[in-house]
């Protein structure tokens, strides 16, 4: 039967890939509350919903694996305001990624479309980057996970206010040191997702470039693309993919911040989101008070998470500068020999590829 076999074969794919550090974004989360607001991808049910895209070419590379579902919600996010992704492994907040697969992380936006397909063509626009941060050694990624999965997003000054699709894109590295078109085997590996919120209040009017096609934003050529992190020595990596957008036009460095509560920074190019995520998450802080939302209804498939929001208590005399050396911290900075003499591979992705799904 050749559904049965199918079925083999997908339980087959998701127990190779579930012993193998994936990612995929579960939820989004902002002031206003809780909301599944990711787009599925073509993979949502059957296991491989957290799979790289290999294909740079590919349509996958706009939203993840096409065809993609709009998402159930949307979440509102007030102009100048910012918002969190909530990345896992195979649950949102597990281990969230393999600690071997590091990488930058990029957020671009893009208009969405009014029939509620994924945008197509030139039409995002960078508005966050975080690469490797060489005072402390750390790849968005390793940030991403000692801040449990969750990612912050600032909105930029300016932004006109209407509904957004969220591309995050996170590049892992730990195969780029071969350029998948000459080793299907290898190759920088892309986990994308699409998110759908709604900037409310006033937003600006600036117009923001460089926009950029995801099928044609990276080649086999773009800087950081082929790329080799167990060289040793100091990581020099380029940033990957354009640079950040630059607003042009009327509002454009006050946005719509005029209305709601100035406390928010402004954005923190680069390396400090996750960074700040990690560090700011626990501190009692205004703007922090992510409540549990009660519409959110986890996936059923998914065991509950009982550690939502831990590492809290350490709040009472944390001082404003978040100061890195906290005593629990310890074991999450990996062993440079470590990862370097461990050169993972996802088992799973290659039979993908051999069976000729990429
Ligand atoms: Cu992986």
């Amino acid at each position: 039967m050749r559904t049965t076999f199918a079925s083999l074969a997908s339980l087959a794919l998701f127990l190779a890939s579930g012993a193998k550090g994936h990612t995929y974004v579960d939820h989004l989360r902002s002031s206003e509350g809780v909301s599944s607001a990711v787009r599925h991808n073509a993979h949502w049910t059957d296991g491989m919903r957290n799979s790289p895209i290999k294909d740079l070419k590919s349509p996958d590379m706009i939203c993840g694996f096409a065809p993609t579902q709009p998402a159930a919600t949307t979440l509102s996010v007030r102009a100048g305001g910012k918002f969190s992704l909530i990345y896992g492994h195979n649950a949102p907040q597990d281990d969230v990624i393999a600690t071997s697969h590091h990488g930058p992380c990029s957020i671009y936006l893009a208009p969405q479309p009014e029939d509620g397909s994924a945008p197509v063509g030139a039409v995002f626009f960078k508005i966050q980057y975080s690469g490797y941060d060489a005072a402390t050694k750390e790849w968005c990624t390793d940030k991403l996970i000692a801040a449990k999965g969750v990612l912050d997003v600032a909105l930029p000054p300016g932004l006109p206010a209407g509904k957004y699709v969220v591309r995050s894109e996170i590049g892992a590295l730990h195969e780029a040191d071969a350029l998948y078109s000459q080793n299907p085997a290898r190759g920088i590996q892309m986990y994308v997702s699409c998110s759908q919120i709604e900037v409310t209040g006033s937003g600006g009017s600036s117009s923001f470039s460089p926009k950029v096609d995801a099928t044609k934003e990276l080649t086999d050529s773009t800087p950081g693309v082929l790329f080799n992190i167990y060289s040793g020595g100091v990581i020099n990596y380029p940033t990957l993919g354009p640079a950040i957008a630059s607003a042009s036009g009327p509002s454009g460095s006050t946005g719509g911040s005029a209305t709601t509560k100035p406390a928010v920074p402004a954005p923190q190019p680069a390396t400090s989101t996750v960074e700040s995520s990690a560090t700011a998450a626990p501190a009692p802080s205004g703007d922090h008070t992510y409540a549990p939302e009660p519409t959110y209804a986890p996936e059923p498939t998914y065991a509950p998470q009982p550690t939502n929001e831990p590492t809290a208590p350490t709040a009472p005399n944390a001082p404003t500068a978040p100061t890195a050396p906290t005593a629990p911290t310890a074991p999450t900075a990996p062993a440079p020999s470590a990862t370097a003499t461990k050169r993972p591979k996802c088992s799973a992705l290659k039979r993908r590829n051999a069976s000729g799904r990429a």
